[in-house]
């Protein structure tokens, strides 16, 4: 099945400046078509909230880092980054659900497809205070890594620092598809933000 998915948003409740579900099916309604829940420590009754959500909606949820509640959780799929679960016992957990992976440069992004990654998050692409990036990736470094991540069929999300003034260029770099948090999180208007994103997707 082909990976679902163009502006995907990174939910973490404490994020947002509104109230959080609120954000979430504004977000929503405003062109989110894939969620991670993307919350450190274990809250199962915030994320039963987040799922149900998303199924209303017919989004695809993602767990960030806790493979183990993705599957009993019964999400779309699992996401692990560089120094979480290695990417081949990942893939074995989550049999057929999705798995994707946070890669940085070229290697990581062939190293992930070949360990069986469904798609990929690329950045930081700008600077971002959400994880602390002072500095984004060079347009080279973005053209390539589309490049090479096409090369293996793997769907991109590029991640970090998105906006609707920075997403016009990811765009001529030849990213279509974009990971994005603060954005919409800490918007007065989440659907109009995420609106704003998904124009260029
Ligand atoms: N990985 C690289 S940057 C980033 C992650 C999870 C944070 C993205 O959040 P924002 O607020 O859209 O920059
Ligand atoms: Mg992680």
């Amino acid at each position: 099945m082909r990976f679902p998915g163009r502006l995907y948003l990174l939910f973490t409740p404490e994020s947002c400046r509104r109230d959080p579900w609120q954000t979430l099916g504004l977000a929503i309604a405003g062109g989110v078509d894939l969620v991670q829940w993307r919350k450190k420590g274990d809250d199962r009754v915030g994320f039963e909230r987040c799922r149900t959500i998303c199924r209303a909606h017919h989004v695809p949820l993602i767990v960030n880092d806790d493979v183990m509640l993705a599957v009993r959780g019964r999400a779309a799929g699992g996401h692990v980054g560089q120094t979480d679960m290695p990417v081949p016992a990942a893939r074995k957990l989550l049999v057929d659900r999705w798995l994707g992976v946070s890669t940085h440069d070229g290697k990581q992004i062939a190293d992930a497809a070949h360990e069986g990654a469904d798609y990929i998050g690329f950045g930081p692409c700008h600077p971002t205070a959400t994880k602390g990036y002072e500095h984004g990736k060079s347009p080279a470094d973005i053209e390539a890594a589309v490049a090479t991540a096409a090369q293996h069929r793997l769907p991109l999300f590029a991640i970090g620092g998105i906006n609707p003034d920075n997403l016009p260029g990811l765009r001529r770099l030849g990213g279509d598809r974009s990971a994005v948090s603060s954005h919409v999180l800490s918007a007065e208007d989440p659907r109009a933000a995420a609106a704003a994103l998904r124009a260029f997707l």
